[in-house]
């Protein structure tokens, strides 16, 4: 199956894949059949002397085999598609890797790592170019005055550390709930989680190699290979502007839940915006450009990552010049207990409980119904630990008698903004879906 033209059946945790040897289509571009299969394992041994290992004998053209490329011959295996390190998660492709997580798996207050899920656009870097003694990170930009080069030791050594819970969440979430169709990640309702990082401020390096007057933006470079395998091409450049880029929860972070990132989520060194598209939050962090003009590097430009300034019919082209990228995410909350399909006792009190985030506005109420959005009742809800962290809201009910129910949760924001009960406004490339989750449950 294609992760992009198929909807992704939402309750198998691995599927097979064809073996092939195309490079699978990004989340923006045209097209192409999905690739390969992996087997167990194999994404942690991308190594030349690796990969013959695996398959058995010498490949004899390895010089010739495009970086990150599974081999046919590991491509057949049946084995379920597995992240070390990673628990429970749905893949919707391999190639890039992009896995989702089940509602009632992101339940902790803190995300695990293990749950946090997977977004890549291009292949990961393989696990020995990561090694944390001989990272560097480069500040440079037409804008930045004293371009530099730090060692990963030398940032931790100059600079405070700080601890910041935060969000991250793909802005194509809920995607695949969109009609018509929309190209890109069929997202259900898991590209979100929200670790605690622990890394230097962004301000305070930058500040460090010192920002120009003209400085407006900043972008991102970081380490991963282009799906082409072509070395010389970006996999994504995005950034923000510099007023988001110098506020103090904006990390560079080496830590996540006081231990390494994990290697698919951007170990050793990764950017983190709080409240923003998680595309902001460059993995595998290489490089920072100070920009004088609004960054213009790989998917920052055209319609990626950008919204129609104005509502419109769905299926209808949009002019370009008509789409602003997207800066705060929408509120939004999550259902995570119990688990959707679960038989609850008719007797016994059901505790209700999830999340509820609002970019970078704090979240001021959430309310559940169990009659279809008909009547609603408050949950209680607390404060976020900090901003830009997701808040928990819980309520104890009892369902009125024996028979299926949906539970619909709804969260509204500081502003007074309301998630909407079925869909929001349909865009061309099918970001920022906040539509209400609903969960079903059976009284017996
Ligand atoms: N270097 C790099 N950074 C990246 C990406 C990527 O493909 N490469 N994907 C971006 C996108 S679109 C998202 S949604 C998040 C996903 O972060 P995660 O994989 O840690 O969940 O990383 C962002 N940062
Ligand atoms: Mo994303």
């Amino acid at each position: 199956m294609t992760a992009q033209t198929e909807r992704p059946d939402t309750q198998a945790t691995t599927h097979e894949f064809q073996p092939q040897t195309l490079p699978s289509r990004d989340d923006s571009g045209a097209a192409r059949p999905a690739p390969s299969v992996s087997r167990r394992g194999f994404f942690e041994r991308l190594g030349i002397s690796s990969v013959s290992a695996a398959v058995g004998a010498e490949i004899v053209f390895a010089d010739k085999m495009p970086a990150g490329l599974i081999p046919v011959a590991l491509a057949q295996s049946t084995d379920p598609l597995q992240i070390s390190g990673k628990e429970g998660l749905t893949f919707l492709n391999d190639r890039p890797v992009l896995a989702e997580t089940p509602a009632h798996l992101l339940d902790d207050a803190v995300t695990p790592a293990k749950h946090l899920f997977i977004r890549n656009n291009g292949i990961a870097p393989a696990v020995d170019a990561l090694a944390p003694e001989q990272w560097t990170l480069e500040i440079a930009g037409e804008s930045c005055a004293k371009p530099m080069s730090f060692t990963l030791k030398e940032l931790k050594e100059k600079f405070t550390h700080h601890t910041v819970q935060m969000v991250l969440e793909c802005a194509g979430n809920g995607r695949s709930e969109f009609n018509p169709p929309t190209h890109g990640t069929q997202w259900t309702t898991g590209a979100v989680g929200c670790p605690q990082w622990t890394g230097l401020r962004l301000r305070d390096v930058l500040q460090h190699c010192g920002i120009k007057p003209d400085a407006v933006y900043i972008g991102y470079y970081g380490a991963d290979i282009h799906l082409s395998g072509d070395v010389t091409k970006v996999v994504i450049s995005r950034g923000a502007p510099l007023r988001k880029a110098l506020e103090a929860e904006t990390l560079l972070a080496f830590a996540m839940n006081g231990e390494d990132i994990p290697w698919q989520n951007g170990h050793p060194l990764r950017l983190v915006f709080g409240g923003w598209p998680a595309s902001t939050c460059g993995k595998w962090l290489k490089k920072i450009v100070i920009r004088d003009r609004e960054h213009d590097g790989e998917k920052m430009t055209g319609d990626a990552y950008r919204m129609p300034r104005y509502p419109v019919a769905p299926g209808s082209k949009v002019p370009e010049e008509d789409m602003d990228i997207i800066e705060s995410m929408p509120v939004k909350s999550l259902i995570t207990f119990p688990k959707s399909g679960v038989s609850q006792p008719l007797a016994a009190p059901l505790t209700v409980r999830g999340h509820a985030w609002a970019g970078e506005l704090e979240v001021a109420l959430v309310q559940i119904s169990i009659d279809f959005g008909a009547t609603w009742q408050n949950t209680k809800l607390e404060k976020p630990v900090n901003r830009y962290a997701w808040q928990q809201w819980t309520t104890q009910m009892t369902l009125p008698k024996k028979g299926y129910y949906e539970i619909w949760a709804r969260a509204v924001d500081s502003q007074g903004h309301a998630q909407p009960m079925i869909l929001p406004g349909w865009n061309p490339k099918g970001y920022l879906n906040n539509s209400c989750h609903r969960i079903a449950i059976q009284a017996v």
